[in-house]
């Protein structure tokens, strides 16, 4: 048991009085557009949110600090190329109310472990650089000079540059991603882990191995030219809203789309378009076609049933494989089909967990359709197996021809809004040896060849007392990360924990022996530097590069950008022995585009591109059949089923998000597609499952997570019955997390099992 490791403050355990209704079946509509303005005129003014959401992904506008989904090159919506979730972003962003050094000193920082992220949330956006000496229970100021050369000296006390962790959450732009990056090689290191090592990591390694491009092939308008689009492990409607609208775009096409996913979300069942007035009255358009309820980490199996049914009609008609494309362009097809043929079809049906006649639906639509996208987040990221999944989509894919043509491929679906681009620009703790040798070519230092830590080793690392500083570029690690108890002993032992963020959150409370808050610009407020208002750039989810600029005043005039945070830092730690000179580029964002150009690939011309109305593409060898693997083709690969098994009374939970949070930023109480309110900690469970366990709706239970021998606890659930499968259980990130085994991870990629985590549910006393 892990007993060691308890400390109640690191996750409050309280309840906040839970109200349920009947799950509604359409998402957006009406109760969007009210839930929109509810949450705007809670922090900012009117008049700002009216600019905000007009020039919110706009061209010249700002990028959505919400998710990576792009925008239609040529329609905008007049409205805003908004949607709900994205507004409640911007207005947790552009909120006025400021915390200072008053804040600071009436709160304890013990004191305010006790709130929760939710509370934490409410209380502002940070307004100036804070310091917790050694010993000290309140944060105090700081200026911004002391606090570089509080950094700086930190880092240079190190035995070695090994012993820094240098994390990086995916809001950072392109521009102080790549600063980061280099500052982070030349000061000694490669410990870049960021937050999609518990994201898209395993998407990244199975499409790198297999189609040679660690990244998406489709664009929006293969969406929507696509005969079938299979929508699995995501929940849209609330996590890119506006995926919807490409979706609906794509049924009003022809196009027939297949939601896999344990749960009905509301988003897949029924749409309501809130850019439509039409739609608003008339009840809007039904997405998914077909919804396969396959059971938690059922993919692989469900995966292998339609290849072994494609398989039998193929031997019948010789008209379901793309043998032409199959013959050219892959390899591996004769040995991938004869590992397939040693499976069996009602096995694996039966271990997805999908009624026959479901299935039968579903195949209907893929046997006989060639132009398929296959669309995927974290429902299947978050395994042991995780790998394996992503590897069999892509299996299905081949078989189909359906990569690398007009309206078929695969869309990995980004999280964070620049998350794709902060790997681009090199924050990769295992980034490639010719971008390293481009690094050295340019600035004549030689970077480390050394693999550095991604999460979970630099977790272990911190644990160990082998990493000592710890230095975040946003983001919100301690309740990020899997097994919240012993990562907070991690952040503990380290000499000195720095957080770079806009708001408040955990991680600056649960801190090592001294810790430093420096507050920096959004993407909303205005980025003014020596020459001028500086423009910055983003990827999103389909590769585009695209600019944004702020529009606001800043909250707080000692707020400093990213870059001059990063350059800050670097010119101070780096002194006397920098080959680069970092701060001529905080006055002139510019100069970073022209280093980015001369290291990676795609940027040529980047400061002139950038001016395009909607920016530009990247190369992407597998949108036009290009495959930059191994074996110079694209592979097929054998995967097998996975090997967990549920002992008597336990359950297989996911930790999934609600419809008023990103990630750690908890925007509300509710999730109202679920018909959840006022309470996030909660476990929905099978009806069957409950009445086994004799629980009733709104039983207070503990759960336990077995791994391996060890037991976590996270104390003080209620129960919700749901419409979820037999066996399944799922939990709030990031109440959860506490019960997430730091062990347990995607083979080869290490993202956390966080949608698989094997809990028993005990009555509380
Ligand atoms: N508003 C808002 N937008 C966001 C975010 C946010 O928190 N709020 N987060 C951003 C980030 S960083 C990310 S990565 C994305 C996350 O976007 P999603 O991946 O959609 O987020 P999750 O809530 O983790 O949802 C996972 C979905 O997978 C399903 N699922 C879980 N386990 C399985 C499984 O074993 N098999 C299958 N087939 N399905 C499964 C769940 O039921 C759920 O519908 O969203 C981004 N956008
Ligand atoms: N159990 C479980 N755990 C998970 C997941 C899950 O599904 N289940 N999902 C995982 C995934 S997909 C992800 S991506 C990670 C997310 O992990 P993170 O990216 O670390 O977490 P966020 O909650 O997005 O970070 C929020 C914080 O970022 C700061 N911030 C916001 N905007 C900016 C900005 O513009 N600049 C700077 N410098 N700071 C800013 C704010 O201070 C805010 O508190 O969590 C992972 N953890
Ligand atoms: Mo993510």
């Amino acid at each position: 048991m892990n007993k060691k490791h308890k400390n109640k403050a690191v996750t409050p355990e309280e309840f906040t009085k839970l109200k349920t209704i009947e799950p509604p079946m359409n998402s957006a509509g009406f109760s969007a557009l009210k839930s929109v303005v509810t949450q705007v005129y809670k922090y900012i003014k009117p008049v700002d949110a009216l600019r905000l959401s007009l020039k919110m992904n706009q061209r010249k506008g700002f990028d959505c600090p919400g998710c990576a989904w792009p925008d239609p090159d040529d329609e905008r919506s007049v409205l805003g190329e908004y949607c709900e979730n994205g507004i409640k972003a911007i207005a947790e962003e552009a909120q006025k109310q400021t915390i200072g050094k008053d804040f600071f000193s009436k709160h304890a920082v013990k004191e305010l472990a006790n709130w929760t992220d939710f509370e934490l949330g409410k209380s502002g956006r940070l307004a100036e650089p804070m310091f917790l000496p050694k010993g000290a229970t309140h944060y105090q100021p700081i200026t911004w000079e002391n606090a570089f050369k509080k950094v700086a000296s930190h880092l240079n006390a190190l035995e070695s540059p090994n012993e820094a962790v240098f994390y990086t959450s995916g809001r950072t732009t392109n521009e102080a991603a790549f600063l980061y990056q280099l500052f982070v090689r030349e000061y000694g290191t490669s410990n870049l882990p960021d937050c999609s090592n518990m994201c898209h990591e395993a998407s990244g390694k199975a499409l790198m191995e297999t189609l040679g491009i660690g990244k998406g092939s489709v664009t929006l308008d293969d969406l929507y030219k696509a005969e079938v689009v299979m929508v699995v492990g995501q929940n849209p409607g609330t996590n890119h809203p506006r995926m919807l609208n490409a979706l609906e775009k794509c049924k009003k096409n022809g196009g027939k789309i297949i939601s896999i996913n344990p749960l009905a979300e509301a988003g897949l069942v029924k749409f309501t378009n809130p850019q439509s007035p039409k739609a608003l009255f008339t009840g809007g358009t039904p997405i998914a076609n077909v919804f396969v309820p396959v059971t938690i980490n059922g993919d692989v199996a469900l995966f292998k049933a339609i290849l072994l049914k494609l398989l039998e009609k193929e031997e019948q008609t010789n008209e379901v494989f793309d043998k032409a494309f199959i013959e050219k362009y892959t390899y591996g097809y004769a040995s991938f089909i004869s590992d397939l043929k040693t499976y069996s079809f009602d096995e694996c049906l039966k271990a997805s967990g999908v009624s026959l006649e479901v299935f039968k639906k579903m195949f209907d639509l893929i046997v006989n359709n060639n132009k398929i996208i296959i669309c995927w987040a974290m429902g299947l990221t978050q395994h042991e197996n995780a790998v394996d999944n992503i590897r069999e989509l892509v299996n299905l894919l081949l078989l189909k021809g359906s990569i690398g043509k007009e309206g078929a491929g695969t869309c990995p679906v980004r999280g964070h809004s620049n998350v794709q681009g902060d790997r681009t620009m090199g924050i990769w703790e295992a980034a490639p040896q010719d971008f390293l040798d481009k690094i050295e070519a340019k600035y004549g230092f030689k970077p480390t060849k050394k693999h550095g830590y991604s999460v979970i080793d630099a977790i272990k690392a911190m644990y160990d007392k082998k990493a000592m500083v710890f230095l975040g570029l946003g983001g919100n690690f301690i309740s990020a990360v899997p097994d919240t108890l012993y990562s907070a002993q991690a952040l503990a032992n380290c000499n000195l924990t720095v957080h770079v963020s806009t708001k408040l959150n955990r991680s600056h409370l649960v801190n090592g022996k001294e810790a430093i808050i420096l507050p920096c610009l959004g993407r909303t407020e205005k980025d003014f530097q020596k020459t001028r208002v500086q423009v910055q750039s983003v990827e999103n989810s389909m590769g585009i590069v695209s600019s944004t600029k702020g529009i606001l005043k800043p909250c707080s005039d000692k707020l400093l950008s990213e870059v001059a945070v990063v350059c800050g830092i670097a010119h101070e730690t780096l002194k006397g022995r920098s080959n680069v000179n970092w701060l001529s580029y905080k006055d002139d964002y510019s100069l970073v585009r022209n280093d980015i150009e001369e290291i990676v690939s795609g940027f040529s011309d980047y400061n002139k591109r950038l001016q395009q109305p909607n920016g530009f593409y990247l190369p992407n060898g597998a949108r036009i059949r290009q495959f930059h693997t191994k074996t110079g083709k694209a592979n097929f690969s054998l995967n097998k089923l996975p090997d967990w098994q549920l002992k008597e009374g336990e359950l297989i939970m996911m930790t999934i998000r609600s419809h008023d949070q990103f990630n750690t930023t908890i925007y509300g109480l509710n999730d109202r597609y679920r018909g959840i309110f006022n309470e996030r900690r909660i476990i929905f469970m099978n009806g069957q499952d409950m009445k086994v366990r004799n629980l009733d709706e709104q039983q207070v239970v503990n759960l336990k997570s077995h791994y391996k021998g060890t037991t976590r606890i996270a104390n003080n659930f209620k129960v919700v019955g749901y419409d979820i499968p037999k066996n399944c259980c799922a939990t709030y990130f990031p109440e959860a997390n506490v019960l997430v085994p730091l062990d347990s991870f995607a083979h080869t990629a290490k993202t956390p099992a966080s949608k698989s985590v094997i809990v028993t549910v005990e009555i509380a006393s």
